[in-house]
């Protein structure tokens, strides 16, 4: 018997040691959860900016930036008719004071348009101190939370110090943090109470079999008691009441009130985007090379501005990939998703102006694979998309093309 047990915990302290072995620290919160599909071809985020990224309770940040709704969206993928531009945080650690696209204000879920360009600006006030992973990102309607690029925030400062007041409508200050809390917090035990007592009333008496019974032998009359009838008339009577009354005190303590909102913003996207257009490119082929982790790209690319180009970068699901040829700048706070050298191209002269040139680019990196976007070869929609961007000779000024296309694996 002893031995058994030695054996046992033996056994048992084998496999908390293998367990040991695996405790990693999980750095990432869902981001490559959805489909590389939905990633790479729904909302393409680019030129994010956190204008700091260590800042005090209370002190104001704010993330601004811009994305492309892709032209080649998924088809199985609802239309993206309401989205919701939010910042994913790990619980309450920052307050939303003020939100913008296009430079407008907007509160509510927004219809936006497949192949516009949108730029978005969120002011947000720190709430809790620490170090959290943040990323701005895009609720989609029936399909899910698409990721914009994380930084790392860091919060100083005591949490004993956040103030969150505002001036309602009537010009009185009112503390966000507390307002209201003890009313809610009322009527919720008040509700709770009736509820559990008129449950109680019934359930302490013998139930379905014994009722079940007296209806069998005809005594149902007997199974509704007097006071039961009692109760229940003055609880028909009395809740309407009571509901009523507190509505018209409600409406008499607050008589100017606004109803949530619960319309749909209708931003349109940046009219004549600049550039948009002078630079045509038409994916002709796209392969996906697993053993190199490569992505090849034959192109047809058609220069119709009146500068010298070159390719400077690819960039899907917030992974970039640079032609480090050229010194394009790389966007802030994203080197652990950037490849500095991972876009390499057949020809590297440049594209004159009227050009016409159908070319080979490839995009190389681990981060196809540790990005999980080489799932796409296995998934029932393996089409590709992401953003091109062309550059200038002087990188001055920068033209975007969207590119899409079906991806064909190969396995050697
Ligand atoms: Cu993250």
């Amino acid at each position: 018997m002893k031995t058994l047990i030695i054996k046992c915990l033996m056994a048992l302290g084998l496999v908390l040691s293998v367990y040991s072995f695996n405790v990693q620290p999980v750095m990432a919160h869902g981001e490559k959860a959805l489909e590389p599909f939905i990633r790479m071809r729904t909302i393409q985020f680019y030129d994010v900016e956190w204008d700091k990224q260590k800042f005090n309770v209370n002190e104001q940040v704010s993330v601004s930036g811009k994305f492309h709704v892709a032209e080649d969206w998924p088809v199985s993928v609802p239309k993206p008719e309401a989205s919701f531009l939010n910042i994913s945080t790990p619980g309450p650690v920052l307050i939303r004071t003020e939100r913008y696209l296009n430079g407008k204000p907007f509160m509510n879920s927004v219809a936006l348009q497949p192949g516009g360009d949108y730029t978005f600006k969120i002011v947000l006030k720190g709430r809790l101190p620490g170090r959290y992973h943040i990323h701005p990102f895009f609720n989609l309607k029936d399909a899910g939370q698409v990721m914009g690029p994380g930084v790392w925030l860091e919060i100083a400062g005591a949490s004993a110090n956040f103030t969150n007041s505002v001036k309602t409508i009537n010009g009185e200050l009112v503390d966000m943090e507390t307002y209201g809390l003890s009313n809610g917090i009322l009527w919720h035990i008040f509700w709770g109470v009736l509820a559990t007592a008129w449950l109680l009333w019934w359930v302490r008496r013998p139930l379905f079999i014994a009722r079940y019974r007296m209806l069998q032998a005809g005594m149902e009359d007997e199974l509704v008691t007097l006071n039961d009838r009692l109760i229940g008339k003055s609880i028909l009577i009395g809740v309407p009441v009571l509901v009523l009354a507190a509505n018209m005190m409600t409406v008499n303590q607050y008589p100017n009130t606004i109803p949530l909102q619960a319309s749909l913003d209708q931003i349109l996207p940046l009219s004549a985007q600049v550039n948009a257009g002078v630079v045509d490119v038409e994916t002709l082929k796209a392969e996906y090379r697993i053993p190199n982790r490569a992505m090849m790209f034959t192109l047809k690319i058609n220069n119709r501005s009146d500068k010298q180009i070159q390719i400077g970068e690819f960039s899907t699901a917030n992974v970039h990939f640079l032609n480090k040829e050229l010194h394009v700048p790389s966007q802030v706070g994203s080197e652990s998703m950037t490849a500095p050298e991972g876009l390499s191209m057949d020809n590297t002269a440049p594209i004159q102006p009227g050009e016409q040139r159908t070319m080979t680019i490839t995009a190389t990196d681990a981060l196809w694979e540790s990005e999980k976007l080489d799932g796409l070869v296995r998934d029932a929609d393996s089409r590709i998309g992401g953003l091109l961007f062309f550059y200038d000779e002087h990188l001055g000024e920068r033209f975007i093309s969207s590119i899409t296309a079906a991806v064909i694996p190969k396995f050697n």
